[in-house]
């Protein structure tokens, strides 16, 4: 049994990981980590993990791979961080931070500089490492208006790649707009992040970092250049629809997954 918030989970609950991670969540709401349109968000994910088996596919673990690889490889790489990704995966975020040097930029779509702060802090209390300051000095992403376009002059605005999750399609698009390369992870293959993305992630936020740390604990530059060369984000994203047809097909016929 596991007290969340005092709400007890049995661990021989069957969806004993997926309330955890609720639990995470709803705690990083309470914290003021996390909006409500972030909930919305995470129901929507949890949907699309339902359909993909809860696990990680072959076609995410090769976009995972060339994510990697494009951290490797970038001049200026920086993991661009909101309030659902802070809520869920510090922990991970921090260890690929430290195995790639990789920046970390906390960035939101819902922007207060109070919610910047609280999820700095969060970062930071985690671990993370090459945090830029709330106080950075700031720009703005072209074509974005409104507070949600502000982003650090020395992090996302003069990076040459981004690494992002459980994002907003209209900022995506910008990004990439701006000559950005973008990875992002979205359970969603459907969303405009999921298709105007040059690298997409189609994986759980959590199990995705996971993964690219491992990745990243062992790939040379020589095997990230074979990557990035045998990549293909559009074969990744048909795989992605492809396993999720499949499922959906085997349940309608047999009326179980
Ligand atoms: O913290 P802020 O202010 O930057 O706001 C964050 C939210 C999530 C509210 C904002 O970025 C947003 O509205 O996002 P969307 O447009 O709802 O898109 C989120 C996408 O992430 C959807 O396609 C979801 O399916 C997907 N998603 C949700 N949870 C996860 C996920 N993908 C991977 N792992 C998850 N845990």
């Amino acid at each position: 049994m596991v007290d969340v918030m005092g709400h007890e989970i049995p661990r021989s609950h069957p969806r004993y990981h997926s309330l955890l991670i609720r639990e995470r969540l709803v705690e990083g709401f309470n914290k003021g980590l996390v909006v409500p349109q972030g909930l919305i968000a995470h129901g929507r994910g949890e949907a699309f993990d339902y359909i993909l088996g809860e696990k990680t596919h072959e076609f995410a673990l090769r976009a995972e791979r060339a994510a990697v690889a494009s951290i490797i490889l970038a001049s200026k790489p920086v993991i661009s961080v909101n309030g659902n990704y802070a809520a869920l995966a510090a922990e991970e975020i921090a260890r690929l931070a430290e195995a790639t040097g990789a920046l970390v930029e906390v960035n939101l779509f819902y922007r207060s500089e109070e919610r910047v702060r609280r999820i700095y802090e969060h970062l930071r209390d985690h671990g993370v490492p090459n945090l830029l300051p709330p106080d950075c000095e700031k720009t703005r992403v072209p074509g974005l208006e409104s507070p949600r376009g502000i982003v650090c002059v020395d992090g996302i605005a003069s990076a040459d790649f981004i690494l992002l999750a459980i994002e907003d399609g209209d900022r995506t698009e910008a990004l990439v707009a701006w000559g950005k390369r973008v990875a992002a992870i979205d359970l969603n293959p459907f969303s405009r992040t999921a298709q105007k993305a040059h690298i997409t992630i189609v994986d759980e936020a959590i199990r995705a970092t996971r993964n690219m740390v491992e990745i990243a604990s062992s790939m040379s530059p020589e095997e990230a250049r074979r990557v990035l060369d045998d990549y293909s984000n559009s074969e990744v994203l048909r795989e992605a629809f492809r396993a999720m047809l499949e499922r959906l097909s085997y349940a309608a016929s047999k009326g179980v997954l």
